[in-house]
């Protein structure tokens, strides 16, 4: 150790020692060398620290996409992120979509990991996940691959500044997948909200059905913009060589047991009948 150094120089150092990027080691290194005193006995300190010092600056800075990423395995039809200020009413509509037992408190950053649960939205299960508003990066990765994120503004506090800071927080964070506002510490209707979520999950419901019988009343999830040919390859690949054309009940044709081709494109709650 130098002699005669500065009690900086030691305050530098612990941070040094403390610090977790290569941008923090170097700033800090850079402060140990400022302060150390400059005479012979501390040269061999000295070219030490100047040695880690070039070490750290040859070293490429990380990627931001590099960052250890989290996410939760996809269950159901979909998944929502619920995004918003501590305290906004994250627990308190997971527990009410989810009616799963969450931490619900009044005081800051109770929800310290991602918390999820099923929701039950007519004939299907969307999972929903709240994110510590610590928006810390493992945290907030799971948002990347996410379905939609519901981002929650406290109706007590100014609603478009809220909404531009969590916006520009997922914008640098380079989360672009859709986004649905919700206003909490209010009346919420839970069963528009539902089928709001449903609506804007980007997904549908198709029903596939044998001739002469009911529909399945099991749907078959898909992404919203499925033609008939995704379900024919779906229900069975080696029936697309034979396919001859599907009969469809629903919004997508004027009317029902319209006959359509493999191209056409399907729609919430359509019922498809293959014919081969
Ligand atoms: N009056 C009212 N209070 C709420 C509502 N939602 C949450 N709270 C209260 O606000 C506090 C924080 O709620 P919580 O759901 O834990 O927020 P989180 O930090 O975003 O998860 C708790 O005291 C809740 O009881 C709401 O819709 N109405
Ligand atoms: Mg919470």
């Amino acid at each position: 150790m130098p002699v005669n150094a500065p009690i900086e120089y030691y305050k530098a150092e612990e941070k040094f020692t403390g610090a977790k990027t290569r941008e923090e080691k170097i700033l800090y290194l850079e402060e140990m060398i400022r302060l150390l005193p400059k005479h012979k006995s501390s040269e061999n300190v000295l070219a030490r620290l100047r040695k880690k010092l070039s070490k750290l600056k040859e070293q490429k800075p990380k990627k931001v996409g590099s960052k250890p990423k989290w996410s939760i395995r996809k269950e159901g039809a979909g998944q929502v992120c619920l995004i918003g200020e501590t305290n906004s009413g994250k627990s308190t509509l997971l527990k009410e979509l989810t009616r799963k037992d969450v931490e619900i408190a009044d005081y800051k950053y109770t929800t310290t990991l991602p918390q999820f649960g099923m929701m039950k939205y007519e004939d299907v299960w969307i999972q929903i996940i709240e994110i510590p508003s610590t928006f810390d990066p493992q945290s907030i990765s799971v948002a990347y691959n996410t379905d939609l994120v519901l981002i929650l503004l406290d109706v007590n506090k100014g609603l478009g500044k809220q909404k531009k800071e969590l916006d520009d927080m997922l914008d640098s964070r380079s989360i672009k997948c859709k986004r649905l506002y919700v206003t909490t510490k209010k009346e919420i209707d839970i069963e528009k909200l539902k089928s709001e979520i449903w609506r804007n999950l980007g997904k549908i419901r198709v029903y596939t059905k044998t001739p002469g019988k009911k529909p399945e009343d099991k749907p078959i999830v898909f992404k919203k913009g499925v033609t008939v040919e995704k379900v024919v390859r779906e229900v069975h690949k080696d029936l697309l060589e034979h396919f001859r054309y599907a009969k469809i009940w629903g919004d997508s044709v004027k009317f029902g047991g319209a006959q359509v081709g493999l191209d056409h494109v399907l729609k919430d709650k359509d019922v498809v009948q293959i014919r081969a």
